[in-house]
């Protein structure tokens, strides 16, 4: 395996698929039906623009881009590995110490496949929810932003793929096809889990979803690149140097449309957010209740905050905690215990759980930390403009779907209230109909100029790869 990629082959890869004939023609195989889906469910009507969008050339840390103007249908999908690491080992669980598995051990087969399914089915998911959102885009550096971003979730769906295809077989080829087939938000064949079956109806819901949702996609690669399944590793340790740009856009999106609102807000010295909507921007209470939805959605992706699923990834050592060789401790975790939230008699509690079982809440915590230092800077550029409103996360417990929350009706707060308590409050905490409408209504058409930008969202600092902002990022032909 080389750091360098190869893309004489049909299917850009270094690892050395032309040596495996086999698993080349079966790649060879899914790749139309890979094309197929690309072009019904891939942004719309974007399949003649030229994209200044950049590819990996080589697997290096450094310098693994190319920027150039690319077609997306002809965007070089492929399948990329870090290098490994000298004699890597299992660094956690009962096989702690072994030689790492370069092959799938037997009795792991379908917990890691199901664990492989479950990444892959993401990235389709995400590409299908955001698909009409180039319609609507604010500039054409935004435009470019949401397409890179595709086009990696869309190479994310490969490297999972490669995995499927490579490592199981038949039961591989079938689920490689199924991701295929399942749809973000059919009735009949939804994808697996929950947040990617919510549409992602606007661009304010886009830089939400690339902030909270992206970025438990970097917690759970970090997770998986601790595998004891080398190969599982290292495509999740190049994936995730894809991953930090996805979290760029949406961390400077929603920075510079609460940048935008706060300065017309202190120019026009209006506080009112009828009258700030009246201005053309989005008031922040409106910004407060999509992060409301979009982190207590993302906050149901780590799953059960008590999972016998995770202690056995975790014990067998499929799927490590973040940062795990960096963490002191026995990597075992047989006596180590961990707090997990829940509700007794009408109130919030805290409880001590074996730490093997509360693995999921270990993860969601260390996202927590990060996704509070990112509103911290959100509110810093508020507070410059001189406006008093700060954004905030909502408790743990408010409007989860999965785990000891699920069931509860919590308030941003932590209060425990009744059902027709937290409905008499729903629209203040979530948005409404209204909210999308007013947000949609304010995002009809795209904006082409280059270095234009449209009214509701500050230009950002720079352009792309140093391009200036008025570069002509999407050409569209
Ligand atoms: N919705 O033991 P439990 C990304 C299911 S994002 C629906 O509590 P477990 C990306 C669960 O599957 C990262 N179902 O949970 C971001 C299980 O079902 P089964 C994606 C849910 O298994 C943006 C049952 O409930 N990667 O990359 O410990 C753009 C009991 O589960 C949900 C991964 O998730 C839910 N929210 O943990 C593009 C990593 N939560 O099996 C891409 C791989 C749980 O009993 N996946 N369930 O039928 C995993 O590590 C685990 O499957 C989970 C769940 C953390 C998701």
């Amino acid at each position: 395996m080389t750091s360098n990629i190869d893309y004489i082959d049909k299917i850009p890869n270094n690892v050395d698929l032309g040596r495996d004939r086999v698993l080349q023609r079966a790649l060879e195989h899914w790749q139309p039906a890979y094309m197929g889906w690309w072009y019904d469910m891939g942004p719309n009507e974007s399949h003649n623009y030229d994209v200044y969008l950049r590819t990996a050339i080589s697997v290096d840390p450094e310098g693994w881009a190319v920027f150039d103007y690319v077609k997306m249908p002809q965007y070089r999908w492929g399948i990329f590995l870090a290098p490994p690491t000298g004699d890597r080992l299992v660094n956690f669980g009962v096989n702690k110490g072994q030689a790492a598995w370069q092959d799938v051990p037997g009795e792991y087969r379908s917990m890691l496949r199901r664990l492989i399914v479950t990444q892959g089915d993401t990235e389709p998911a995400s590409v299908e929810q955001q698909r009409m959102l180039g319609m609507c885009a604010p500039s054409l550096y935004d435009l470019r932003n949401i397409y890179q971003v595709n086009v990696e979730e869309g190479r994310h769906l490969w490297a999972m793929v490669y995995l499927l295809h490579r490592y199981f077989g038949r039961d591989g080829r079938e689920e490689a096809e199924a991701l295929l087939d399942r749809r973000s938000g059919d009735v009949d064949n939804p994808r697996i889990l929950g947040a990617f079956n919510e549409p992602t109806p606007d661009w304010l819901a886009f830089y939400m979803f690339t902030f909270f949702t992206d970025r438990d996609g970097k917690f759970q690669l970090s997770s998986l690149a601790e595998s004891g399944f080398d190969p599982l590793a290292r495509t999740c340790r190049f994936m995730l140097t894809e991953e930090a740009h996805h979290m760029f856009v949406g961390e400077t999106g929603i920075g510079r449309i609460v940048q935008r609102t706060a300065e017309v807000m202190a120019e026009h010295k209006i506080e009112d957010p009828d009258k700030v909507r009246a201005l053309g921007v989005i008031d922040l209470q409106t910004v407060q209740r999509y992060l409301n939805f979009h982190y207590s959605v993302t906050l149901d992706l780590f799953g059960g905050d008590v999972s016998s699923n995770a202690a056995s990834f975790y014990t067998t050592g499929l799927k490590g905690r973040y940062e795990e060789t960096k963490i002191d401790d026995d990597h075992e975790l047989t006596d180590a215990t961990y707090k997990v939230g829940g509700v007794r008699d009408g109130r919030v509690i805290d409880e001590e759980i074996p730490a093997l079982n509360a693995l999921n809440e270990r993860l969601r915590d260390d996202y927590i930390g990060e996704v509070q230092a990112g509103v911290d800077r959100w509110n810093k550029a508020i507070e410059r403009t001189g406006i008093q409103f700060q954004l905030r996360l909502p408790h743990k417990g408010f409007h989860r779907q999965i785990g000891n929350f699920a069931g509860h009706h919590i308030s941003p707060d932590g209060e425990v209230l009744t059902e027709a308590q937290w409905n008499a409050h729903r629209d203040e905490w979530m948005p409404s109909a209204a909210d999308y409408a007013f947000v949609q209504a304010m995002m009809t058409g795209r904006v082409v100029e280059p270095g234009k930008f449209a009214n509701w969202i500050a230009p950002p600092r720079r352009g792309i790869h140093t391009q200036p902002i008025d570069f002509e990022y999407v050409r569209f032909n």
